[in-house]
C-alpha cells in the first residue's frame, strides 16, 4: 500500500436507516428523528462507523421522502432543523458519522422551484426542469416511467410536457442547467457545513439522459457532471459518497469510485440483485436463482475492482425483499441462515451496508393488498390485473419482491407494535416481533445481533479484510460459497453451506492450521467433516 492513509470508510460498516420504520418517539406511527437518537447507544453497541438516512427532507412523501420538496428544511412528520443538528451532534459523540439520502434527479412537484416553472415558459426556474411542447394527446416519445404510465405529463396552462422518470410527482431535474447544479453544489455545502459526514446520491446515473434520444441515463454528460459535483462539493471533509446506480458494470464503477477521488467513493451496483429477474423484464418477473451465477457475479466484482475502484457490499436495502427470505431460509433455519449471509458478505473487499433488521434477521411478510403502501407495488397491482395475472400471482410477487417487506417497522422488542410506536404504525408489524426482536438479541452470544457485531469488530482487527486479494474456491460447487482473501499477514477462509442439507466439508484440509473466527454455529458442537444446513465459517490464518 501506498504512504497515503486510508479513507475511514474503507473500515467502515454503515448501517441504512429508513426512518418512517426505525423508532417512532410521538406516537403517531412514524418512525421521527427523536427516536432515531433514542437508538443510537444500540448502534454504538453493534458498532457501526455511519449511519445512511433515507430522504428526511421536506416532502408531501408520494414516494416516501424520494419526492423533496425543500432540500433545507426537514419534513415535520421527522422532526425540526434542530433535531437533524442533535442527531448529527448526538452520532458524532458516539464516533458515529450521517450521510443524507440526496434525491437530485428529481424534486417533488410541490418544490417552490417547480410551482414557480408552471408559471410560465420564462419563468427563471422553467428551464429546472425538462419540457417538450405537444398537444397534450401524444406525449413527445415513448418512454415510461419508472412507477407507470408515461414518463411525459402534460400541463395544459403551459402547453407542454414535462419529464418524470418515477411518478408524476418527481419531476425530473434538467442537470444541463448549469444554473441548477450550482444550485444544489450549494445546498450539498450548506449540509455539509452542518456536520454531515458523507451523501448517498440516489439514481445517480440518471443525472445525465437525453430524453429526445430515449436515453434516461448514463448519457455522455454523466461522468462530467459527477466530476463537478465532486469538485465542487464533496472533497472535504473525509466525505463518503455513495452513489445508486442500478446500470452500473464493472467499467461504469471504476469511473464512478475511481482511486484518484474524481467521482465518488464507491457505487451500489446490482448486479446480484438481478438474479431472480429474467433479463429485459420487470422485476415482477422472475426466475429462480442461479447459484453458480451468482458467485461468479460476486468473484467478477471483487476481481475487477482490487485495486482500481471500491465496492459497496449489501444483501438489502429499503427497496429489496429481506435477504434471509430472498436467498437463504427464513424459517426452521432462519438464524443460521442470516449468520451466513453475513459472513459471507463481510468477509469481501469493499464497505458493507447493513439495513436495519438485517441484523436481527427480519423476514418478509405476506402482505394482503389492502395492507400495501408502497407506490410502486400499488402500480404493480393495477397493472398486472389488466394484464390478466391472478390474485394469488400478485400476491406472491409482492411477497417475494415488493417493497414494504423491508419497510415493516423495526423490531425493537415483544411489546405492542414491536416497541415501533405507541400508536398505530403507518405500516403493519411483522407479527414474527414476538420471536425476532433486538431486546432479545442484543446481550445474547449466539443471535444474529451478536454475529453482525462481531463481524464489525473483526474488520478492523485484520487487515486481510482490508486488502486482501479475493480468490474464489469450488466455483463451480451447486451449495458451497467459498472463497480465500490472503495479503502479507494471512489468509482469511470463508466457506457456506448455501443449501438445507448436512453436506461432507470438501475444504476440511484448508481449515487445519487456521483459526475459527465467526460460524453460523456455536464453535462447541463443530464437527470438522461436514458443513451442517445454512453452515458458515470464517477461519483466519496468520503468518509469522
Ligand atoms: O430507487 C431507484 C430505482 O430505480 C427504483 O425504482 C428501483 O428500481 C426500485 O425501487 C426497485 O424496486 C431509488 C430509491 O432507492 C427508491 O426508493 C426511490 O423510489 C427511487 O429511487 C426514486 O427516487
Ligand atoms: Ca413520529
Amino acid at each position: 500500500m501506498t504512504a497515503q492513509k486510508t479513507p475511514w470508510w474503507k473500515q467502515a460498516v454503515i448501517y441504512q436507516i429508513y426512518p418512517r420504520s426505525f423508532c417512532d418517539s410521538n406516537g403517531d406511527g412514524i418512525g421521527d428523528i427523536p427516536g432515531i437518537i433514542s437508538k443510537l447507544d444500540y448502534l454504538k453497541t453493534l458498532g457501526i462507523d455511519a449511519i445512511w438516512l433515507s430522504p428526511v427532507f421536506r416532502s408531501p412523501q408520494d414516494d416516501n421522502g424520494y419526492d423533496i420538496a425543500d432540500y433545507r428544511d426537514i419534513d415535520p412528520i421527522f422532526g425540526t432543523l434542530e433535531g437533524m443538528d442533535e442527531l448529527i451532534r448526538e452520532a458524532r459523540e458516539r464516533g458515529i458519522r450521517i450521510i443524507m439520502d440526496l434525491v437530485l434527479n428529481h424534486s417533488s412537484d410541490e418544490h417552490r422551484w417547480f410551482r414557480e416553472a408552471k408559471k410560465s415558459r420564462d419563468n427563471p426556474y422553467h428551464d429546472y426542469y425538462i419540457w417538450r411542447d405537444g398537444d397534450g394527446v401524444t406525449p413527445p416519445n415513448d418512454l415510461k416511467a419508472g412507477f407507470g404510465g408515461s414518463a411525459w405529463e402534460w400541463v395544459p396552462e403551459l402547453g407542454q410536457y414535462y419529464f418524470h422518470q418515477f411518478s408524476v410527482k418527481q419531476p425530473d431535474l434538467n442537470w444541463d442547467n448549469p444554473k441548477l447544479r450550482e444550485e444544489l453544489y450549494d445546498m450539498i455545502n450548506w449540509w455539509a457545513d452542518r456536520g454531515i459526514g458523507g451523501f448517498r446520491l440516489d439514481v445517480v446515473d440518471h443525472l445525465g439522459k437525453d430524453p429526445d434520444r430515449g436515453i434516461m441515463k448514463c448519457a455522455p454528460t454523466l461522468h462530467p457532471y459527477v466530476r463537478e459535483m465532486s469538485q465542487a462539493a464533496f472533497r472535504r471533509d473525509d466525505l463518503v459518497t455513495v452513489g445508486e446506480a442500478w446500470s452500473a458494470d464493472i467499467e461504469q464503477a471504476k469511473l464512478y469510485s475511481n482511486p484518484d477521488g474524481s467521482e465518488l467513493s464507491m457505487v451500489f451496483q446490482f448486479e446480484h440483485m438481478k438474479i431472480d429477474q429474467i433479463p429485459g423484464k420487470e422485476k415482477w418477473d422472475m426466475v429462480p436463482i442461479d447459484f453458480v451465477e451468482l458467485k461468479k457475479i460476486f468473484t467478477r466484482w471483487q476481481r475487477a475492482l482490487y485495486g482500481k475502484g471500491w465496492n459497496s457490499l449489501f444483501w438489502e436495502n429499503h427497496d429489496l425483499p429481506r435477504s434471509v427470505s430472498r436467498f437463504a431460509d427464513d424459517g426452521r433455519y432462519r438464524v443460521e441462515s442470516a449468520k451466513m449471509l453475513a459472513i459471507l458478505l463481510h468477509g469481501m473487499q469493499g464497505t458493507p451496508y447493513v439495513y436495519q433488521g438485517e441484523e436481527l434477521g427480519m423476514t418478509n411478510y405476506a402482505f394482503r393488498v389492502e395492507d400495501c403502501r408502497d407506490i410502486e407495488i400499488l402500480n404493480m397491482v393495477r397493472e398486472r390485473r389488466a394484464k390478466g395475472w391472478s390474485e394469488e400471482q400478485i400476491l406472491d410477487a409482492i411477497y417475494r419482491k415488493g417493497r414494504d417487506n423491508a419497510r415493516t417497522p423495526m423490531q425493537w422488542d415483544d411489546s405492542q407494535n414491536a416497541g415501533f410506536t405507541t400508536g398505530e404504525p403507518w405500516l403493519l408489524v411483522n407479527p414474527n416481533y414476538t420471536e425476532i426482536n433486538a431486546a432479545d438479541q442484543v446481550g445474547r452470544e449466539d443471535s444474529v445481533f451478536s454475529c453482525y457485531r462481531e463481524l464489525i469488530r473483526l474488520r478492523k482487527e485484520y487487515t486481510v479484510f482490508l486488502d486482501g486479494e479475493y480468490e474464489p474456491l469450488l466455483e463451480d460447487d451447486k451449495r458451497i460459497f467459498a472463497y480465500r482473501r490472503s495479503n502479507g499477514e494471512g489468509s482469511l477462509l470463508v466457506v457456506a453451506n448455501f443449501s438445507g442439507e448436512t453436506i461432507k466439508n470438501p475444504l476440511l484440509a484448508e481449515e487445519r492450521g487456521s483459526r475459527l473466527l465467526v460460524g453460523s454455529y456455536a464453535a462447541t458442537d463443530e464437527d470438522p467433516s461436514v458443513l451442517r444446513p445454512y453452515e458458515a465459517k470464517m477461519l483466519l490464518s496468520q503468518n509469522r
